[in-house]
Order: C-alpha cells, then structure tokens, then sequence
C-alpha cells in the first residue's frame, strides 16, 4: 500500500512542473516580499567546470548549483561557503578588480529563511542578470533567462522548504553574435546580478497584472484591467484612487481578467506639474500600491502633442551607469543624482539608451516630471535573419512594455539603434515595430536612425523604416565623425517626412580639465564649439521636436582605449566620470533655456 501512494505522488509531481518561469509580477516592489538583495558568495569559473564535466557533457546533478557541504572525504573542489562575497545588485567587473575585462560565467550562491505556508505561492524575481542566467533553488533547477536588462521571474513554490533554503545563479556574460545586443557595442557589458531580487510571498491566487490609463478613446474617463494567475471566473478585484474619490469593484472572467471604465477627469500629468496619484489595486487577500498619472501623447504633423499641447523635448541620453563609482546603476539614489543633472541641465526629456533601465530609474524620472524614451538593444548590427535572435528581441521589447505600461513618464518606445540598411533589416525591424503596437497602442514608437550621407552640404534623411515609426529620429555627428565643427554652418537638412523630427544623438569627446584651442580635438573648448554650432544648425531644422546629446556623464567602454585621455571611457559626456561638469554643459542649458522659453 505504502509503495502505490509513494509511486502516484511521483507521477504526479512528474506531471506537474516542479518549477517554472511564470507571467512578470507586475509592480514587484509593492508585493509582501523577502529582499535576497546583499551579500551573495561568488566562484568565477572560466572554463564553466561546475557546468561541465571533463568530456563537456552538463552534469547531471553535481554541478556547482548541489551547493554541495564541503568536507575532506569527499572530492568536492569548490566551496561556496569560504568563497569571497559580493554585494547584490551590482557586476563583478567593478565589483573585482580581477574581473575587470571578464567576460564568462560566474556562480552566485545565497542563503535565506522562509516560512511556507499553503496558502501562498513563492515568486522568486530577478529585475535583470546580464547576460544568461541559470537559476536553481535548494539544488533544482527553477529555470533560465537570457537578456540582460529585463526582469523575469519563477514559481519556485515547490522548490522551497520551510527554514533554512538557498539559490544558486550561474551566470554568463560572453558575447554571442546571434544574441540581443550582438557581440560589438560601445559601452560595458557589465556582467552579474545587476537589479534587485525579491522572494515575493503572494496568495495561491494573486493579481498578476493590471493596466490604468486615460481611456484612448474617450475623454474624462479612466478605463484599464486587472488579471489574475488563474483563470478563475467570479473573483472580486477593486481599483481605487481615494484623491478622486474612485471605488470601483469588479469581478472577473473565465480568463481571470476584469476590466473596468470610471468616468473621472484627474489633473493631467505634465513636466511642470508631474501630478501622481495613489492608486490600489484589491483582491480580498492582497492590496498593491502604486503611483500613477495620467497624460495623452500624439502626434500632429511635425508636432509632437502631450495633453494636446505641442510640446518641444529637451532631452539628453543617459547610459545606465552609476554616477561617481561608474559600474552599472541600480539604485534609486544613483537614479536621482542622475537624473537631477538632467534636470540641472534644463530637461524635460531623457533618453535611457540603449536598453530598458531599472525600474527606479523610469519611476523618479516620472516623479520628477520628466518624459522618457525607453529603448531595447537592437544595436548595430544584429543578425537579421536568424528567427531566435528576433524572438530574443521580441521578448525583450515585450517584457520592457509589460513591467512599464503603467508609467505614463514614458512616452517613447524606441525598437532600435543604428542599424544599417539592408531588405533584412527592414524584414526584422517593421515586424518588430508592428509588435509594439500590438502591445501599447497608447505611446509613440521611434528607433535612432542614422544620416545618410549626402552631397554639397544638403543631408537627406531616408529610411524605409519611416512608415513604421511616429517620430522620426537619427544620430548624426556634425564635428566629431563627419565634417568639422564649421561645416554645421551650410549644412541644410532635408527630411521628407509629415512627422516630427528628433535628434536622437549627437557631439564630441572632451576629457575634463583639459584646455586648449577650439579646433583641437579633446579639449573642453572643441566639444564646447560643437555645441555652439550644432545647436545653431539645429535651430534651422525644419520640424524639430526634440534633441537628446549624447550623452550625460563619460561612460566605460571598451572600445574607447586612447592613453590619458579615454582610459576605456567614452569622453561623449557633459560631465565627467567625476561628477565635474564640462562647459558644453552650460552652451546646451542656455540653447535648452531658451527653448523652453519658446514654447511656454
Ligand atoms: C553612436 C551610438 C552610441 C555611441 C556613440 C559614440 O552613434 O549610438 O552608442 O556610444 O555613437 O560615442 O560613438
């Protein structure tokens, strides 16, 4: 008797998925949560030898992730419990000094507490490992993700006991030609556990989901959903914002979704005023939180229109790497010292280039009144024609739309950046465009495009991407990779588009601190030049609804080598790796001063 019960609750345990990746939680942050952020133990391992045994064959259960007891009897050569430690979130490339230029796996090992009950679920969350992770609880696999700046989660409910538990992560940053980005870039490709992760403890049947946004199509009303796990038909959920007096209840359907409309006219969110309201979603055994607001963003013409009011967007790009210490950005203060500059610097607009970037980056943008271009890495040159290298992107932009399409801070998603002309570019890059409408029909869709040379001082822009796009906007280099500073002075520009136009890039390098002629490059005074003159060529660009320099702050790169100058850093900045600001800084406060001077 004893062996037939043992045997079915095999079989079913067989049948059912011990572990497995489930639909984001949305709003993470808000959900009764353990933090496994902080110390983690960490085994760099080049030749991946706690992956693959010595024929290259994946061990079957002894691998790294058995986080097996060290002791002398055993052959066991590795040990997570003597191992160095590292602070989570973060990347061992600034982390190590060892690890600066490393490129390939690294094992991360944690131990935590939980109490298990058997009316909830465990969710275990990583906002984003770079690049390709392999994650295993108490020595089970709980599931993989590749992708380095999206989050992705597990139901690891199975997997954990009551008490003492620990995750392991294997994770590997080499390049792939065939990954998303591609092998060649120009910036760090930080590698680790680089967001935050969260054990959250949610009921057996939680909201999964929900949207709340100014109906598209109606005025004065608020209109969205919530979702369930479950399919579960006849569940009350509740939406309410107490500042507008809203108290809605509904119940869902077969499919677990419940919809709902409220007419309500909320003071509209704008960057003078980023009004953000309160907002809680219900369910009998659950309460979320969020701040949210609520805004329309079109287009008219050449006109880029929030709330119906042209607007010009005085943007600047920012890579997402942490001011002062360099390494990748994570945390809320590294978002506000940040984007402060960006407001010091006159903006109301930042494009976080050239993948999505954390969460508290996107939500104090949003506090702070200013609007954002949120982008996936679609770099250069991908491989086109590969079917798994499109759904990698697919599900990147995908996952990017699903953790933001509540911040109405975000009014641009951009599907790429630089790619270079071919039938295959356009094959991938228009389907790619159409998916993001299919998934946010509320937001404008834009990717940086490039210039395309052309004769006797005329530029012409032309780009069959055009059609697919709401705005239209191009990186282009006038004094640093084309022509001299004083060419931007004849330069006419000819963009035969009835769409708004916004220069997604452009400037120079200066190392700060250094002084000299204007005509020489490096020196503070040529990338000060730059600006005068492009700003001014700018002024004559028929339909310009936006500039974003590049960019911010000097960010690491690889690619960028030249001794006593770069030091592997992209000196693009309009302030320096320090924190200094360089006097660029100052030409594009007053043009942007000026600007919104214009349009008040
Ligand atoms: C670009 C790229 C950006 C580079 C920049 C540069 O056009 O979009 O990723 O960092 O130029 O500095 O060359």
């Amino acid at each position: 008797m004893k062996k037939i019960v043992m045997l079915c609750c095999t079989f079913l345990l067989m049948g059912k998925a011990i572990a497995q990746e489930v639909p984001l939680v949305s709003n993470i942050a808000a959900r009764n949560n353990i933090t496994l952020n902080g110390k983690w133990s960490y085994i760099v391992d080049p030749l991946e030898n706690g992956y693959y045994d010595y024929r290259l064959m994946p061990f079957k259960n002894n691998g790294f992730f058995e986080n097996k007891k060290w002791n002398t009897t055993d052959l066991t050569e590795y040990n997570f419990a003597t191992s160095a430690t590292m602070d989570i979130p973060s990347d061992w490339n600034s982390k190590d000094e060892r690890l600066f230029f490393y490129e390939g796996t690294v094992w991360f090992q944690k131990d935590f507490n939980y109490k298990k009950d058997t009316k909830t679920k465990g969710i275990l969350h990583f906002g984003a490992v770079n690049y390709d992770a392999k994650v295993y609880v108490n020595g089970k696999l709980a599931g993989t993700h590749v992708g380095g700046y999206t989050p992705f989660n597990f139901d690891v409910t199975n997997l954990l006991v009551d008490g003492n538990n620990f995750v392991v992560v294997k994770v590997d940053n080499k390049r792939h030609k065939d990954n998303v980005p591609t092998v060649n870039m120009d910036w760090w490709n930080y590698g680790g556990i680089t967001r935050d992760v969260t054990l959250a403890q949610v009921p057996n049947t939680y909201v999964e989901d929900y949207l709340v946004q100014l109906d598209k199509k109606e005025k004065g009303k608020i209109s969205g959903w919530i979702k369930l796990n479950d399919e579960t038909a006849n569940q009350s959920v509740s939406v309410s914002i107490p500042e507008l007096k809203i108290k809605k209840s509904v119940t869902t359907d077969a499919k677990g979704m419940a919809y709902f409309e409220i007419k309500s006219n909320p003071v509209l969110w704008t960057p003078e005023k980023p009004k953000l309201y309160e907002v809680t979603i219900s369910k009998a055994d659950e309460n979320i939180v969020d701040q949210i607001g609520f805004r329309t963003i079109e287009t008219k013409g050449k006109e880029i229109l929030l709330n119906g009011k042209k607007v010009f967007l005085r943007g600047i790009s920012i890579h997402e790497e942490a001011p002062f210490r360099s390494g990748r950005g994570w945390s809320e203060d590294d978002a506000i010292t940040l984007l402060n500059w960006a407001k010091e610097l006159g903006c109301n607009y930042v494009r976080l280039a050239h993948y999505p970037h954390n969460e508290n980056m996107v939500r104090q943008a949003e506090k702070m009144g200013i609007m954002i271009w949120s982008e996936v890495p679609v770099y250069w040159t991908i491989s086109w024609t590969n079917p798994d290298t499109y759904a990698n992107a697919e599900r990147q932009l995908h996952d990017m739309i699903y953790r933001d399409k509540n911040r109405c801070g975000i009014v641009i998603w951009s599907i790429a950046n630089e790619t270079p002309h071919s039938d295959e570019r356009d094959i991938f890059l228009s389907k790619l465009a159409k998916y993001a409408r299919t998934q946010d029909n509320t937001r404008l869709i834009s990717m940086a495009m490039e210039v395309t040379k052309s004769p006797n001082n005329v530029n012409t822009l032309h780009d069959n991407m055009n059609e697919f796009v709401d705005i239209v906007s191009f990186n282009q280099y006038l004094g640093w990779y084309r022509g001299t500073n004083e060419s931007c002075k004849d330069m006419q520009w000819v963009i035969p588009y009835n769409k708004p136009v916004i220069i997604s890039e452009f400037g120079g390098e200066a190392l700060q601190g250094l002084h000299g002629d204007k005509k020489e490059r490096w020196n503070e005074e040529y990338q000060e030049e730059l600006y005068i003159q492009n700003t001014q060529m700018f002024n004559r660009i028929e339909g310009l609804a936006g500039v974003s320099p590049w960019i911010l702050v000097d960010f690491r790169s690889p690619r960028r080598q030249l001794p006593n100058i770069q030091d592997f850093f992209n000196r693009k900045g309009l302030i320096s790796d320090q924190g200094i600001k360089k006097k660029a800084f100052y030409v594009m406060k007053n043009w942007y001063a000026q600007k919104e001077k214009e349009y008040k």
